[in-house]
């Protein structure tokens, strides 16, 4: 699985992803920073079920801190957009692209409204414009893509218009759907073309907005009430800028760091002191920075992806080395045990036969879907 950061330029989305990925990346407080895009290993948050069987377990792919395992995913930063980007403006549409890689969109947003629609630093700015802005964008870009296919008549317009959008990662069978719902014949009706992107958009990369910056407050929780009210995404304020600060003095040995509060580790200069209490300060007043919790929202309560621990021991719970739960997946909704088994491996998927509830030791049908959090065998 595979989340993109997008959002308009300057609001803290290279801040966000270096937050959850801790890759050496550029930050700067000007338009445009990032070009080419950034890309890491972020990780979604779920209980580690060693307590359950009264167990340690000794992580392969997802490591575990304090019993919260940490499920990998690809995680990609694009460049920033202004209006108008899918004409060429700005960085042109060189970031709709990059982003359309992803199965799944967070969309940054500068919610204390310092930052300008050209990304530049001002005060009392309506961040709920960007909002508009960046779906108006990719509305308008993917529409502008459908209108260039080059029809021939006679044949299926859904395959015709699945093979225009082939490099943006959308499936065959939700272009045949909407072309159908529309009743598309023609490609010269924009307003129609529009509909159909926002629909395919809707349904093939899910949105979730991190409303950033909570930290400097003047507007922030007008502006957050504002987002909530008048767009159809999850919303999860957030401070990037502290939970990278947090996960840097982790990395440092300077505090242990639990998601909702922070242990100092050794003497802290005068200097760190007044960081983290500054620090502690957020935490205490919002609870967390939100920037995990706007990962698990999106991966789980949008998307409603499952987290799958695999075994090949059901009695022991461990793979055949003794290692208990060793590995997690992020799988999407609709996965039964044998999309598990090629997301595992394609030699696994290859040689499939079937799979194990761990827990009831009953076989789990070929065509269920997987539950989150659930632990199977898959029989090779
Ligand atoms: N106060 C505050 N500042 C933040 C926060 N997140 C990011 N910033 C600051 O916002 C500025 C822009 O951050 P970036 O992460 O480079 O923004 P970006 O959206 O990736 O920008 P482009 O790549 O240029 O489009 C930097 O000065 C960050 O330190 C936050 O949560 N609070
Ligand atoms: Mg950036």
């Amino acid at each position: 699985m595979k989340i993109g950061v997008i959002g308009r330029t300057n609001v803290g989305k290279s801040t966000f992803f270096k937050a959850l990925t801790l890759e050496n990346i550029k930050i700067e407080d000007r338009p445009f920073t990032t070009i080419e895009p950034n890309r890491g290993i972020a990780y979604v948050t779920v209980k580690c079920p060693e307590s359950e069987f009264g167990k340690k377990c000794s992580p392969h792919n997802a490591p575990c801190k304090h019993g919260t395992r940490f499920v990998p995913l690809e995680m990609i930063d694009v460049a920033g957009l202004v209006e108008n980007a899918h004409e060429g403006r700005g960085l042109g549409n060189k970031f709709l692209s990059d982003a359309m890689e992803a199965d799944g969109l967070i969309e940054v947003v500068d919610a204390s409204g310092t930052t300008d629609s050209e990304g530049m630093h001002t005060s009392n700015y309506e961040p709920l414009n960007d909002v508009k802005m960046v779906k108006n964008e990719l509305v308008l870009w993917i529409s502008s893509l459908i209108k260039e296919t080059k029809l021939r008549s006679g044949d299926d317009i859904s395959i015709q218009v699945s093979k225009k959008l082939s490099g943006v990662k959308i499936g065959y069978d939700c272009i045949k759907e909407k072309i159908s719902e529309f009743d598309i014949k023609t490609l010269d009706n924009d307003d129609t073309l529009e509909k159909l992107s926002n629909s395919i958009i809707a349904s093939e990369k899910p949105i979730l907005i991190a409303a950033n910056k909570m930290d400097l407050d003047k507007n922030f929780g007008a502006n957050l009430e504002n987002i909530k009210k008048n767009s159809d995404y999850e919303c999860i304020p957030c401070s990037a800028e502290a939970e990278l600060a947090l996960k840097e003095a982790e990395k440092n040995g300077f505090i242990d760091y639990f998601g909702n509060s922070v242990e100092i580790k050794g003497e802290l200069n005068e200097y760190q002191k007044g960081a983290m209490d500054v620090l502690k300060h957020i935490l205490n007043r919002f609870g967390t920075t939100g920037v995990q919790e706007a990962l698990n929202s999106l991966v789980f309560d949008v998307m409603k992806a499952k987290v799958v621990f695999t075994v090949e021991d059901e009695n022991k719970m461990s793979d055949k080395r003794g290692n208990v739960l060793p590995d997690a997946y992020i799988v999407p909704k609709d996965a039964n045990p044998k999309d598990v088994a090629s997301i595992v491996h394609t030699e696994i998927a290859k040689r499939y036969k079937g799979a194990i509830d761990c827990r009831t030791g009953l076989k789990i049908k070929n065509d269920e879907p997987v539950k989150n959090g659930q632990i199977i065998k898959i029989l090779v």
